[in-house]
């Protein structure tokens, strides 16, 4: 491979000169990475103290890094601020919830979630600065209108929201993942195209000075891995 790289398929390849790092400093970075990741916490009370734009740009630009399905980015980040979009996205949020708490919800996921402290009242999509929709675009269309499905769809916005929370979380910002069932509302409320589908939806900003989160652990290492060496 020359220094500027290669055709494979008649496509441009470039090198890739990864960062490289000694055994120790490998084992102090994952282990320095895994303390800040383990301090992230779902957080449902938020501050309404603003959070700059341009924060939040860097944090969608951070999650559209990651991979996906022959690399079509099938995701659309909505970054909402304005007051009378987020009450009503509240409003119809709530209006689900209420169907899925009181009808909708088995016994047994109603007991699950109890020690979550989550209801049918959502105020931190109206106090959180900003709330983030994500919507996955199940197909593009060509130049002709011709619908074409993308592929991994689900893997590739799933491992892009992983990394926007990760962002979000590095900027001293809390969020949760929020998921209103049904959601087509959230397409309609904000007059998406018809190739996106409703994906998650994160309220962002500070936590608030009292926030409480539950008082629960993770599973172990030897709980969550086998290895086969
Ligand atoms: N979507 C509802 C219920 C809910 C479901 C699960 I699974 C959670 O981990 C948390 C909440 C809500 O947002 O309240």
């Amino acid at each position: 491979m020359t220094e500027s790289g290669k055709m494979i398929n008649g496509f441009k390849h470039i090198p890739y000169k990864p960062k490289s790092f000694s055994g120790e400093e490998m084992l102090e970075k994952t282990k320095e990475f895994y303390n800040s990741l383990n301090d992230r916490r779902s957080v449902r009370h938020f501050s309404d103290k603003p959070v700059p734009k341009a924060v939040i740009e860097n944090i969608i630009k951070s999650a559209g890094t990651a991979p996906s399905g022959a690399h079509k980015q099938p995701w659309k980040f909505c970054a909402i601020s304005n007051a009378e979009l987020k009450s009503k996205i509240r409003e119809a949020a709530e209006k689900e919830e209420k169907e899925n708490y009181n009808n909708r919800m088995s016994e047994r996921w109603l007991k699950d979630l109890a020690p979550l402290g989550t209801d049918t009242n959502k105020e931190f999509l109206e106090i959180a600065p900003w709330l983030i929709m994500v919507f996955k675009e199940v197909f593009e269309l060509n130049a002709k209108g011709e619908k074409h499905n993308n592929y991994y769809v689900n893997e590739s916005v799933g491992i892009a929201c992983g990394m926007l929370i990760s962002a979000i979380h590095n900027a001293g910002l809390v969020t949760l993942t929020h998921t209103p069932s049904p959601m087509n509302f959230l397409a309609t409320l904000l007059k998406r195209p018809k190739n996106e589908r409703a994906y998650l939806l994160l309220p962002v900003g500070y936590a608030a000075e009292d926030a409480l989160v539950p008082d629960i652990s993770r599973k172990e290492l030897s709980q969550i891995s086998d290895f086969y060496v």
